[in-house]
């Protein structure tokens, strides 16, 4: 496959003032290849303020701010959407919070060698997660495990948030049909690249919880996710999208 020469990460923020300066920078220093896109919604803790002193120092820093807060999976494609037209060759998704760690990067970068979309999962080997509460684990687990089982997608970690995407798939996917608000976005993204043959591989990843700042996942999130495995697996049966 076509060698990676540019890649934007992109980072989407909701309140994460004392995350957001170390993550860019740890970001920065993993290969000169990376830029950072960090897709803030008002943040009303001033996160979007601290990253516009940071991108006025340095040009490899940009941002997207939108009206307020309208969900995960929208930040994410405001921010394909800029990788595309910027003529990026892969996007990286990452969270702001230091669970996913910038070091891993390089990694992600090795593994799209022979790969379209590169995810980091947590359950290749057994589960590989620091710091979550039984009940947070067995929820993200369980949501794999329940999305494969009504999608048939044979990956491990279908709500992996942190992974490589190239071009080629960003190109393919039909953006403004992407209907997922929340964390079921990650769920619809790899089905839908799935669905079109593209190349998914894992690469093991270790998370760790956040020790700054708070988690955005809500009910509303995970209800979301429930229906929308049945959307996708309904909606490409009946031929009515990939
Ligand atoms: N722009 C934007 N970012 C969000 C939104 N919800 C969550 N995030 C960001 O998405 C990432 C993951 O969220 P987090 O709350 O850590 O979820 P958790 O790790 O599943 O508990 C973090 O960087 C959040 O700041 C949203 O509605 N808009
Ligand atoms: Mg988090």
């Amino acid at each position: 496959m076509k060698q990676i020469q540019n890649v934007l990460a992109i980072i989407p923020t909701y309140n994460e003032r004392e995350n957001i300066h170390y993550v860019v920078e740890r970001v920065l220093a993993t290969d000169p290849r990376v830029a950072i896109l960090v897709v803030d919604d008002s943040s009303p803790d001033g996160t979007g303020k601290l990253v516009e002193e940071i991108a006025n120092d340095n040009p490899r820093v940009d941002m997207i701010t939108r009206a307020g807060k309208l969900g995960l999976g929208t930040a994410y494609v405001a921010g394909f959407k800029y990788a595309l037209e910027r003529g990026y060759d892969a996007v990286i998704e990452i969270d702001a919070d230091l669970s996913h760690n910038p070091d891993d990067i390089p990694r992600l970068i090795k593994y799209a060698k022979d790969a379209h979309f590169v995810v980091g999962s947590r359950y290749v080997s057994g589960v590989n997660v620091v710091n979550w509460p039984l009940r947070r684990l067995l929820l993200s687990y369980g949501a794999s495990v329940y999305s494969r089982a009504v999608t048939g997608m044979p990956y491990r970690d279908l709500t992996a948030g942190f992974g490589l995407i190239r071009r080629e798939v960003l190109e393919a996917l039909d953006l403004d049909r992407i209907r997922s608000n929340g964390y079921s976005f990650q769920i619809e993204v790899k089905f839908k690249a799935w669905k079109r043959g593209f190349t998914i591989t894992e690469c093991p990843i270790i998370f760790t919880e956040r020790t700054q700042g708070k988690s955005k996942m809500s009910k509303r999130i995970v209800y979301e996710a429930i229906l929308m495995v049945w959307k996708l697996r309904f909606s490409s049966m009946l031929g009515l999208s990939k």
